[in-house]
């Protein structure tokens, strides 16, 4: 019994572990980005490729048998690589990758002691580059480089040095965060192959694309770091699979509207549509779209704009959304858009004179009656009517008046409604009561 229990403990201790050693670097709690077999070029976010197959090898360690596999072809020139295949629109300061990579056996070295594996950019273009490093012939290592705008800097390989065998498959990984500033030292770069820490550095500087953050991994392993030299033979570099992580990804953006209204709703009689708003730091894009129909793209980011939304009649639901690069944040607007002209927002009248009070009295026989209506489009007319016999339109609209309103003796209930052009009416009431003339004697029939 007890046996049979330690047995089940060994079991989960070991599932766990052999969990974690797929990219035993990765730190806890890391957001995925991407994490790309390599069964095809393009996917998981990767999104700009040419000229670089997918092929089969069954040697493959993690996600056999498909491989990305970039082809030196005998005559190939220093100084560029054979194809591209990138995830574009990171957007971390913090980043982590981990890769399964395989140069080729023989591999003819560059005499410049340079073959780029891959490019880790930022936003402006900056570097952080994995080499294989050594002479023509080897022994090879694995070498890491920042390329700044102008710079070029080794990050010396200060915890172990393990060498780099042709033909076999390597486990890559790379820790990179960048500085605060460009003179704060707090940038950190890690990397590690088949799992042992080769480089730790705390202390480096991000030069001048310090405060840019890391946007791009960019599989397009360039032969040499010169030029004028050709491929003797055919070579290979071979991948696997890739992993993107981030230890701090960027929370959800938010993202507001704010024109043509910062409320939840909106009533108009015009289309297209034009809206603007905001949304918050490390935006990369905004885009929207109507659940009526239509989609797009807005111009901006944390200040935005869509100039042109095409709206149907009735109800068109316009949702907003902030994207990062892993997460994203919305905002909708419902729209109001009609046969009537999509206005639903009522009119108001307002009654001046003879009163702006609810009663008044008079022993006049008619009176005339003014006020004032407003309304969120147009008021398109005003009218009255009496309970005690009489309607009809008042001259004006937003300052109107209607003359000769007859009154009977007792109480007279008046009654006026401004419209607009959409239906909506909105009403206002005044009670006039007419009381007999003093001195006279009054005969009720
Ligand atoms: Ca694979
Ligand atoms: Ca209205």
């Amino acid at each position: 019994m007890a046996r049979a229990r330690w047995g089940l403990l060994l079991l989960l201790v070991w599932a766990s572990a052999a969990a974690a050693q797929t990219w035993p670097n990765e730190p806890g709690g890391a957001t995925v980005i991407s994490d790309h077999a390599f069964n095809t070029a393009l996917g998981d976010g990767f999104n700009v490729e040419t000229g670089v197959p997918i092929v089969s090898d069954a040697t493959a360690p993690l996600s056999p048998p498909n491989v990305l596999r970039f082809t030196y072809p005998i005559g190939f020139p220093s100084g560029s690589g054979p194809g591209t295949v990138s995830y574009e629109g990171l957007n971390l300061k913090d980043l982590y990758l981990g890769f399964w990579w395989k140069p080729s056996d023989p591999w003819q070295g560059q005499s410049s002691g340079v073959n780029k594996i891959l490019f880790i950019s930022t936003y402006a273009g900056g570097s952080l580059i994995p080499i294989l490093c050594g002479p023509n012939g080897g022994p090879y290592h694995l070498c890491m480089a920042p390329e700044w705008k102008d710079t070029w800097t080794w990050l010396s390989r200060n915890v172990s040095d393990p060498e780099v065998t042709l033909g076999a498959w390597h486990r890559i990984e790379v820790l990179a965060i960048r500085s605060t500033t460009t003179t704060s030292a707090d940038g950190v770069v890690k990397w590690w192959l088949d799992g042992t820490l080769v480089g730790n550095h705390t202390d480096v500087n991000f030069d001048n694309y310090a405060t840019q953050n890391w946007y791009m991994v960019k599989f397009n392993p360039t032969w040499g770091g010169g030029v004028g030299e050709f491929k003797t033979e055919t070579d290979y570099f071979s991948f696997d699979h890739v992993r993107i992580s981030s230890p701090n990804a960027a929370p959800s953006p938010t993202v507001a509207i704010t024109g043509p209204t910062t409320a939840a709703t909106y009533s108009t009689n015009a289309t297209p549509l034009t809206l603007s708003g905001t949304a918050s730091s490390g935006t990369t894009s905004v885009t929207w779209a109507n659940s009526a129909g239509g989609s797009g793209t807005a111009t901006g980011t944390t200040a935005w704009s869509i100039p042109s939304i095409a709206l149907t009649a009735g109800t068109n639901v316009v949702t907003v959304t902030a994207h990062t690069a892993s997460t994203t944040g919305t905002a909708t607007l419902t729209v109001s858009y009609g046969s009537g002209g999509g206005d639903t927002t009522p009119p108001t009248a307002a009654i001046t004179a003879p009163s702006s009070s609810a009663t008044y009295a008079t022993t006049a026989t008619t009176i005339t009656v003014s006020g004032t209506a407003a309304d969120d489009v147009g008021v398109a007319s005003v009218t009255w009517a009496s309970d005690r016999g009489g309607s009809g339109t008042a001259s004006g609209t937003t300052s109107w008046s209607v003359t000769g309103v007859p009154l009977l003796i007792g109480p007279n209930i008046v009654t006026v409604t401004a419209h607009d052009a959409a239906g909506n009416t909105g009403t206002a009431v005044i009670t006039i009561t007419r009381t007999q003339a003093s001195g006279h004697s009054t005969i009720i029939r």
